[in-house]
C-alpha cells in the first residue's frame, strides 16, 4: 500500500493534489493543519497536510476477500443469534445448561420438536447421541435419514404388549386407574371390537358399584354389544363371576376409579385383586396428565403387579411425549392408546412406529 503526503494552502487545494496524483479512488487517511516557514512562529504560513493512499490491485483483492469473509461471519452470527433465540423459547422451561446443547443438522430440528412434545431432556439427549453415533457426519443434514434413525431409536426404546385379539388362551384382565381416565370407555371399545370380530367370546365384570351410573354405563355397552355383565362387590364375588363366565375367552374387569393418594381406596383395590386372581392388570392413564402425576399413579398402582399401561386421551394431550417419558422411566410395556370418546373406534393397539411418529411429528 502506497501512503503519500500532500500539502495545500486550503483543504480543497490539498484534496485536488491528492486526486491529481492518486486518482479518484484515493483514500484520505489523515488531515491536519500545519504551519510552515516564518521565524520563531511568526509569519509562518497556515497549510493543510493530507495523508492519502490508494489501494493497489493486490490490496483490492485482499480487501474483497476480507469483505466476503466478514459478510459470511455476519450471516453466521445472525444465524446463531436466531437459533439461540429459538432455543431460549423452546428450552425455556429447562435449566440453562441444557439450552446450551446443540445438535448438528436436522437433529437440532427434531430435538426441538421433541422438546415441544414434552419429551424429557435426558431422553432427547440419549436419542440424539445414539443417532449421532449411528449416522455419518454428512448424513446429519439428510432429513429422511435423521428421521428414520430417530424412529429406530424410539422403536427400540418402547416395549409393546401383545394385543388381546391374538391371545391364544383364556384370559382375565382387570383395568385399574384413577377416576375419569377412561377405564370403562376403554373396556367398552375393546370389548366391542373383539366381540364384533366374532372370534372370541367376551365377558364383562364390574366392581365399580360406587355410582349407579357407573354400572349402568357398562350395562348399556354390554346390552349393545350383546355380551354378559356381572356386578361384583368383593374378591369372593369376583371369583364367583369369573367361574360363571368361564366359557368366555376374554373377561374384562372394570374397577372404580381410585385415587392413588387415598390409602384406603388403594387397599380396597388390593383386596379386590389379590395376586393371581386375574391373569393381567392394565393401568389406564390419561395422556392429558403431567408426568409427575402419571408417575405417581404408575408407582402406586404398581403395587398391584401391573402387566401393562393403556394410554387414553391422546387427543386431549398437548404434551404427548409424556408417554415416552413414562415408558422409558418405568420400563412398563404398553398395550393400547385411545384417542377419543367414540366407542368402539377411538382406540388402537400400541404400535412402536406410530408412537415414534407421534413423538417426532407432534
Ligand atoms: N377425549 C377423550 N375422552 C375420553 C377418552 N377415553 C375416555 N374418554 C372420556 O372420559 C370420560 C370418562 O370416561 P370413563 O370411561 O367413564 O372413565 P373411568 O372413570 O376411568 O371409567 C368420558 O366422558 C369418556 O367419554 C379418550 O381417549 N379421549
Ligand atoms: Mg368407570
Amino acid at each position: 500500500m502506497k501512503v503519500k503526503r500532500y500539502i495545500g494552502e486550503t483543504m480543497q487545494d490539498a484534496i485536488f493534489k491528492v486526486k491529481a496524483d492518486l486518482g479518484a479512488e484515493a483514500i484520505i487517511l489523515h488531515t491536519r493543519k500545519i504551519r510552515e516557514g516564518g521565524f520563531l512562529g511568526f509569519f509562518s504560513k497556515k497549510l493543510i497536510e493530507v495523508i492519502a493512499t490508494v489501494e493497489e490491485d493486490r490490496d483490492k483483492q485482499v480487501t474483497k476477500e476480507l469483505r466476503q469473509e466478514l459478510s459470511g461471519l455476519r450471516e453466521r452470527i445472525q444465524e446463531l443469534t436466531q437459533t439461540r433465540q429459538k432455543q431460549n423459547r423452546h428450552f425455556g422451561d429447562y435449566p440453562s445448561q441444557m439450552a446450551q446443547l446443540l445438535y448438528p443438522g436436522k437433529l437440532q430440528d427434531y430435538a426441538e420438536r421433541m422438546v415441544n412434545t414434552g419429551v424429557m431432556f435426558d431422553i432427547i439427549n440419549d436419542l440424539c447421541q445414539e443417532v449421532m453415533n449411528r449416522l455419518e457426519v454428512h448424513q446429519f443434514h439428510n432429513e429422511e435419514m435423521v428421521y428414520q434413525a430417530l424412529v429406530k431409536e424410539i422403536v427400540e426404546l418402547v416395549n409393546i404388549a401383545k394385543p388381546f385379539s391374538v391371545y391364544q388362551s383364556r384370559k382375565t384382565i382387570a383395568f385399574v386407574g384413577p377416576t375419569g381416565v377412561g377405564k370403562t370407555t376403554t373396556i367398552a371399545k375393546l370389548a366391542a371390537q373383539i366381540a364384533l370380530e366374532g372370534e372370541k367370546k367376551v365377558g364383562l365384570i364390574t366392581a365399580d358399584t360406587y355410582r349407579i351410573a357407573a354400572v349402568e354405563q357398562l350395562k348399556t355397552y354390554s346390552d349393545i354389544i350383546n355380551i354378559p355383565l356381572r356386578v361384583i362387590y368383593s374378591s369372593e364375588d369376583l371369583e364367583q363371576a369369573l367361574s360363571d363366565l368361564r366359557y368366555c375367552d376374554l373377561i374384562f374387569i372394570d374397577t372404580a376409579g381410585r385415587s392413588q393418594k387415598d390409602y384406603h381406596q388403594m387397599e380396597q383395590l388390593k383386596e379386590l385383586l389379590p395376586k393371581g386372581i386375574v391373569d393381567e392388570i392394565h393401568l389406564v392413564v390419561a395422556m392429558n396428565t403431567c408426568y409427575e402425576d402419571m408417575m405417581e399413579s404408575v408407582n402406586k398402582f404398581g403395587e398391584l403387579y401391573l402387566t401393562s399401561l393403556i394410554f387414553t386421551k391422546q387427543d386431549e394431550s398437548s404434551k404427548r411425549g409424556v408417554l415416552l417419558n413414562i415408558l422409558k422411566k418405568t420400563s412398563y410395556q404398553t398395550s393400547y392408546i385411545a384417542f377419543g370418546q367414540d366407542v368402539p373406534e377411538d382406540i388402537d393397539e400400541a404400535d412402536p412406529e406410530r408412537i415414534a411418529e407421534m413423538i417426532l411429528k407432534g
